[in-house]
């Protein structure tokens, strides 16, 4: 049985102090519950720390929203993914569609990310998705699958079953649309199929493969319902506790 995971993309939200609040409010509302599911937070990088400090991670596992691509040096304004671990983060997310949009992160940067994510211990969460008008001409399968291939198809089998995949449409972040469960099947299928003809069948198997994309309490239940959908990467529905909680307790 793959991991079940749920996990929160804050994007640039929450002060300091909110970001602390909202970090304890959800570890005690999980305390007592058993969930079905490894819940994960990806606060901003200035939160990480202290939120770190607060958290159980028996409870709550800690993620950032993204990394450097260099060990370390002369890269202003970058935060490596050896500090990310010296601070109590176990994950990173990586390749999200907003960071190749508005930062031009291109495949080689990506794989280089996930590589030194990889080298620190961090768990990459990689993103890939594809652009409304990929989807309309029909090369939506084939777009997703060269992301792959830029970016994570290269690594060892040992460093790729180390790897969770996000599947997040363009199309569906902050828009209020979300992926047919019969679209996220099917893409969340075909990720799978690609990996296992590069990885094989049981590393294919073992990997968490999340969608994402406007994913909330009303349609998570009947998302996670499928086969290859693993669990969700939450993004404006995971900045309250009374909205993110039902998505956590969407597995049955
Ligand atoms: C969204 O749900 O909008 C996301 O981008 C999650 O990463």
């Amino acid at each position: 049985m793959r991991t079940k995971i749920v996990a929160g993309n804050w994007k640039m939200n929450k002060t300091l102090a909110e970001g602390v609040a909202l970090c304890k409010e959800l570890q005690e509302a999980l305390k007592d519950k058993k969930t079905l599911c490894k819940v994960i937070v990806a606060p901003p990088f200035l939160h990480l720390a202290s939120v770190a400090s607060v958290l159980d991670k028996g409870i709550i596992a800690l993620s950032a929203q993204n990394c450097a691509d260099q060990e370390s040096g002369a890269y202003t304004g970058e935060v490596s993914a050896a500090m990310l671990s010296s601070a109590g983060v176990s994950h990173v997310i990586i390749g999200h569609s907003e960071r190749r949009a508005y930062y031009h992160e291109d495949g080689a940067m990506l794989a280089r990310k996930v590589k030194v994510a990889l080298g620190h211990g961090l768990t990459p969460i990689f993103c890939v998705g594809e652009l409304l008008e990929d989807r309309d001409k029909e090369q939506h399968f084939s777009v997703v699958e060269k992301q792959l291939n830029e970016s994570v198809l290269s690594l060892s089998s040992e460093e790729f079953s180390r790897v969770i995949i996000a599947y997040e449409p363009v199309w569906a972040i902050g828009t209020g649309r979300t992926a047919t469960p019969q679209q996220a099947q099917d893409m969340h299928a075909h990720i799978r199929k690609t990996i296992s003809n590069k990885y094989g069948t049981e590393i294919a198997n073992n990997c968490s493969i999340l969608y994402g994309g406007s994913c909330n309490a009303s349609n998570a239940k009947e998302l996670f319902a499928n086969p290859d959908v693993d669990g969700g990467l939450i993004g404006g529905a995971s900045l309250e506790v009374a909205k993110f909680l039902p998505i956590i307790e969407a597995f049955e």
